[in-house]
């Protein structure tokens, strides 16, 4: 099976195992852990920030931002489609008694102007317009980078209004990669900044949050009350560690794999790629109808061999990834064509079970 569902489904690879095993820890919670102290400063660092903390998710870093930023009766501002807003069930109301206002981006780009006016007025009947969330790279936006200038000016907005700022780099370094600019530049703009070691730099498991010293101890302290103080942690931040080191350049093969699978969308029979270029390591498209739904297509697709997301009814997502190699890319890239041509001229008929 070629699993392209996302670049979360990697497996440790042996070296980074046997980094693993041998790491030296300890309990993280009552004081700290050595190996999971070196990943913090090595983040902190590569993120040009005063201290990062380690957490289990990606989900969490954002939500311990949001609850670092905000009061309860606050307000962010967020793309409609970002990973905050539409993966994460809410978890700023749930969790922190914060309210979200959405901005419609394009594949998940924002631009400057919309900001303007966006701010609520000091108001006994309104929230309080608190902080900016953007995510790079654009996960529902099929993994576009956004443009460096609009980063720029959005944070210069919000931080001229009081605002604060949070980046969602989930896959902050496949944004480095495909930019050229360094992850320290794009993270200067933001007061707090999530990483993901799970995603394309392969880890089993781990995200880290950067920002001011003050900001990372208050984090600590939510950390705790969330249920994420690990303890002898060391032993995936090892993972983590390794991944830093070794899989940051690779990402650029599976940013070119990504080009293979897109190549094969647009001259398959029934399928369109939305957007049309490819930034970095995901793919997303449509399915016509005639072929089927979306989860109709994957449920067929992999029947042959080859495993997506259905992102929407019409939307099916592909991420190239550290467990998906050129050869396989390109057996992938030729399932599709064939899969998408033999429905279109129905040669075989769409899988119409649920998929599992
Ligand atoms: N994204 C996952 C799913 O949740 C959709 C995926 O397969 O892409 N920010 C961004 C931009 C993400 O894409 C993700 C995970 C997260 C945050 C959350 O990370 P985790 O899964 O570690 O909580």
């Amino acid at each position: 099976m070629i699993d392209l569902r996302s670049d979360t489904v990697t497996k440790p690879t042996p070296a980074m195992r046997a980094a693993m095993a041998a790491a030296e820890v300890d309990d993280d919670v009552i004081d700290v852990d050595p190996t999971v102290d070196r990943l913090q400063r090595t983040t902190a660092e590569l993120l040009g920030k005063e201290a990062a903390l380690f957490m289990p998710s990606g989900t969490m870093t954002n939500q311990i931002a949001v609850r670092v930023h905000c009061k309860p009766g606050d307000e962010l501002l967020c793309e409609a489609e970002c990973h905050i807003f539409h993966y994460e069930q809410g978890a700023f109301a749930q969790l922190s008694g914060v309210v979200a206002r959405t901005l419609s981006g394009e594949h998940g780009l924002l631009r400057p102007d919309q900001f303007v006016d966006q701010i609520r007025p000091d108001d006994v009947h309104q929230v309080r317009t608190r902080l900016v969330c953007l995510e790079n790279t654009h996960n529902r936006g099929a993994g576009r980078v956004q443009p460096y200038a609009a980063v720029e000016k959005i944070c210069r907005w919000a931080h001229e209004h009081g605002l604060r700022t949070h980046l969602d780099g989930a896959r902050l370094f496949n944004a480095v990669v495909a930019s050229g600019v360094a992850a320290d530049r794009w993270a200067a703009h933001f007061d707090t900044v999530s990483v993901c070691y799970s995603k394309g730099l392969g880890a089993p498991v781990g995200s880290a949050l950067a920002g001011p010293r003050e900001l990372i101890a208050e984090a600590r302290r939510h950390r705790k009350l969330f249920g994420g103080g690990m303890r002898q942690a060391g032993i995936i931040a090892a993972g983590a560690l390794h991944a830093l080191q070794y899989h940051r350049e690779r990402l650029a093969d599976d940013h070119a794999n990504a080009q293979v699978l897109a190549d094969a969308v647009r001259s398959a029979a029934g399928l369109t790629l939305s957007p049309d270029t490819v930034d970095t390591n995901m793919i997303i498209f449509t399915v016509d109808p005639a072929l089927g739904t979306a989860s109709q297509f994957t449920a067929t697709l992999k029947n042959h061999g080859v495993w997506m997301l259905p992102t929407s009814p019409t939307r099916v997502r592909a991420v190239t990834h550290l467990d998906v190699s050129r050869e396989q890319t390109r057996a992938a890239a030729a399932i599709i064509r064939q899969v998408a041509d033999e429905l279109a001229s129905g040669t075989i008929a769409a899988d119409r079970k649920e998929p599992t």
